[in-house]
């Protein structure tokens, strides 16, 4: 469906570490001197088979050691942009895990410095923007997401907001309530992934302890009707990632997933593609897999592009622009 590409799309659920390539992976380590233990490409992408979130984050933080430096971020951003791009991606709010790189010794600065570049480059070669949004992991202790915060406020990261990633099932929302509450007074944004692996009362802590502007995937909001119904009611935009769903199997298949309920309840759905270097697609991919499993007609596919400005962060001159 060539229209997909053309609707201008904005893409409010990537990880950029989720965005590292196979091909990036073996280059960066040829670079770096670093020995795998998988001989190329092909053989480290025949080890994406995931079970569930678990067994994805295990390579997903293994493959990070190729990250080291300031330019390898860099890298890592641009080769995004040019490929959301070329989808018909105009601007992104780009998750990122500083806690995941400073517990292998990447200083935090560098990280940002270097996404920062990556993405500078894609705006000055083809318009492309980007803000950061940095993600505490909910698998590590609330106290070294506050530690995050402060490292992240010392070297000036130019963040937009937080979010709250990694293992859901065992890790509450709760405990990263005074995290979110400072980050709310320093006037940055809130998301956090709920409702992805467990269920709607996961959706409903983000709510009343994070006090969230979105939530992250919030599939499982289908399981509580009265949830649901209050999510619609308030317009709570729902980032949600059909590949990615099918390929953690949080859905048995595409054909289960529940994005026409979450539709035909008038949910603020937007489409977005998680880590699309492992679950099979950029985000144009999961537009035209979800167009063509449910035959969605061209102002469905138009109305999820829109609802991805709309519940965007950008202002809403630039909001109008783009729609
Ligand atoms: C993630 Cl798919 C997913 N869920 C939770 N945390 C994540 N971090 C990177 N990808
Ligand atoms: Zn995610």
């Amino acid at each position: 469906m060539s229209r997909i590409r053309e609707l201008p799309k904005v893409e409010l659920h990537v990880h950029i570490e989720g965005t590292l390539e196979p091909d990036l992976v073996l280059e960066l380590a040829a670079d770096a001197g670093i020995t795998l233990p998988y001989p190329d490409a092909d053989a480290l992408r025949g080890r994406y088979v995931f079970a569930d979130l678990q067994s994805f984050l295990d390579i997903y933080y293994e493959n990070l050691d190729v990250l080291r430096r300031r330019h390898d971020f860099a890298r890592l951003a641009y080769e995004y942009a040019v490929r959301a791009h070329s989808g018909g991606v105009v601007h992104a709010e780009v998750f990122f895990d500083p806690q995941a790189h400073r517990s292998r010794g990447v200083p935090t600065a560098d990280v940002v410095d270097g996404l920062v570049d990556g993405f500078a480059r894609a705006r000055t070669e083809f318009g492309f923007t980007a803000d950061l949004i940095a993600c505490f992991l909910r698998d590590r202790p609330a106290a070294e997401a506050a530690e995050t915060l402060d490292e992240l406020i010392a070297v000036d990261a130019p963040i937009i907001g937080v979010g709250l990633d990694s293992a859901e099932v065992g890790n509450p929302a709760s405990p990263f309530a005074d995290v979110f509450t400072r980050a709310a007074d320093l006037g940055l944004r809130r998301v956090a992934h709920a409702g992805e692996e467990a269920g709607p009362e996961s959706i409903r802590q983000a709510i009343d302890h994070l006090g969230v502007d979105r939530i992250d995937h919030g599939i499982r909001s289908v399981d509580d009707p009265d949830l649901l119904a209050e999510l619609v009611a308030t317009r709570m935009p729902l980032t949600v990632c059909p590949l990615s769903n099918v390929c953690l199997q949080a859905v048995g298949d595409l054909a289960s997933h529940p994005l026409p309920d979450l539709l035909s309840a008038g949910a603020h759905v937007t489409l977005n593609s998680d880590d699309p270097a492992y679950f099979g697609g950029y985000l144009d991919d999961n537009f035209t897999a979800v167009a063509e499993q449910f035959g969605l007609d061209d102002d469905t596919l138009a109305r999820l592009a829109r609802n991805s400005v709309v519940a965007s962060f950008l202002p809403a001159s630039r909001q109008r622009e783009i729609i």
